[in-house]
């Protein structure tokens, strides 16, 4: 068996692969390989426009972009994230000296849930960061109000939200600023990378210098700074895939709607739900396990799956805050993370993408269908 017969969650999306060697060729040409090229330029400009927001800069990947997204809204003290998140969300707080305060997620949204957050602001709370799980938007309205009442800014870790909306505007608009993925797993990648979005012109151009050591000039620098800068080759990989957009999420739903059939009919079993309301990437196939009535446990299916060549995951598994370092961290009489604790246990994300077809997806929901009815 071969990594290339595996069924992986995650494989990237490729767009048009000689617009892409054009490109490279371009760039070695040019000798001009990072710190703000032409093809990161004409990224961002399309980034600009396809989101419909003044500043978009990119970042050499979403980890960091939360960095100095913080940074440069003067986070400190403690900022209130859902715990239900992968790492890197609350990995980027606690590498800045903030610590993450973790925060419970709606049961059918698995976002933050709004009406959790009032309890834990204090006199060191800064900001909230939401996290668009699944590119499904948080209640922004919700939490520009609460931002307002306390006077700490909202923003949020959009690294799963590329191409989405949230009542017709597309996510990259909202909060003090947005953060995006661009990893390879995501529905657009530039190998790596990631971006942060804002129509606030001051932060655009803090992050600007930010990402860039500070610098303002030659041998000019204005403020702390670090690297954060996105090469040449990632920008073209970026822009070469984001050209094919349309296309990705047009297969993405279609593979939804096959696993939805398919698997419609099958007890104990349930994908989340895109609204027809909104713009969805439809990146993620996250299937919903009734573990208390159908009796029967997610790591089972999922050991089944591997077993049979479908590396389904675990997203995400377990919650943050049982996590290290803030397994030992976290004050655990403050927390009620009842929710976190359900999905973590509950859900399995299923391949998706360009490279999963028909075949594929029947495959995996007949393994589905026989685990369910084999008890
Ligand atoms: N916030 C949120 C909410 C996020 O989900 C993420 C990233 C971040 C922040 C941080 O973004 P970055 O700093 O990474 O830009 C993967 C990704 O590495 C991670 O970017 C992503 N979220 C997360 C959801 O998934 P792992 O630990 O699952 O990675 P790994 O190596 O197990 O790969 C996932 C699957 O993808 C595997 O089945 C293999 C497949 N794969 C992967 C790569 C890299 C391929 O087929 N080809 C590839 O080139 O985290």
């Amino acid at each position: 068996m071969s990594f290339d017969d595996l069924l992986h969650v995650g494989r990237p999306n490729l767009g048009n692969r000689e617009k892409f060697l054009s490109l490279v060729n371009e760039i070695l040409d040019r000798r001009w390989l990072t710190n703000q090229g032409p093809v990161v330029k004409m990224f961002e400009n399309t980034i600009c426009e396809y989101l419909g927001v003044k500043h978009a800069l990119t970042i050499c990947n979403a980890t960091t972009a939360l960095e100095i997204a913080a940074k440069a809204l003067g986070i400190k003290g403690e900022v209130i994230i859902p715990s239900f998140t992968f790492i890197a969300t609350a990995h980027a707080l606690q590498w800045l000296g903030v610590k993450p305060i973790f925060c419970d997620v709606g049961p059918r949204t698995h976002n933050i849930d709004p009406t959790k957050i009032e309890a834990l602001v204090n006199e060191n709370t800064s900001g909230i960061l939401g996290v668009h799980m699944w590119g499904r938007p948080c209640d922004i309205e919700t939490l520009q109000l609460l931002s307002s009442k306390y006077n700490i800014p909202v923003f949020y870790d959009a690294s799963h939200a590329f191409g989405c909306s949230y009542k017709s505007n597309m996510i990259g608009n909202f909060g003090s600023c947005e953060v995006f993925s661009f990893h390879a797993t995501k529905i657009i990648n530039s190998l790596e990378g990631g971006l942060i979005t804002t129509n606030d012109s001051r932060l655009a151009s803090k992050i600007d210098k930010m990402r860039n050591f500070g610098f303002t000039d030659f041998d000019k620098v204005d403020e702390l700074g670090i690297n954060g800068k996105m090469n040449e080759i990632s920008a073209a990989m970026g822009l070469t895939n984001l050209e094919c957009i349309d296309e990705f999420i047009a297969k993405n739903k279609a593979n939804y709607d096959l696993y939805r059939k398919y698997l419609s009919s099958i007890p104990y079993v349930k994908l989340i739900e895109y609204s027809a309301e909104e713009y969805f990437n439809y990146h993620y196939i996250i299937l919903y396990l009734d573990t208390v009535n159908s009796k029967r446990s997610r790591d089972e299916l999922i050991s089944i799956l591997h077993s049979n060549n479908i590396l389904a995951r675990r997203y995400f598994s377990p919650g943050c805050h049982r996590m290290m370092p803030y397994q030992t961290m976290t004050d655990y009489s403050r927390l009620d993370l009842r929710v976190t604790e359900l999905l973590s246990e509950s859900l399995i994300a299923l391949p998706n993408g360009q490279s999963i077809d028909d075949d594929d997806i029947a495959k995996i929901c007949s393994i589905i269908n026989n685990f369910i009815s084999s008890h």
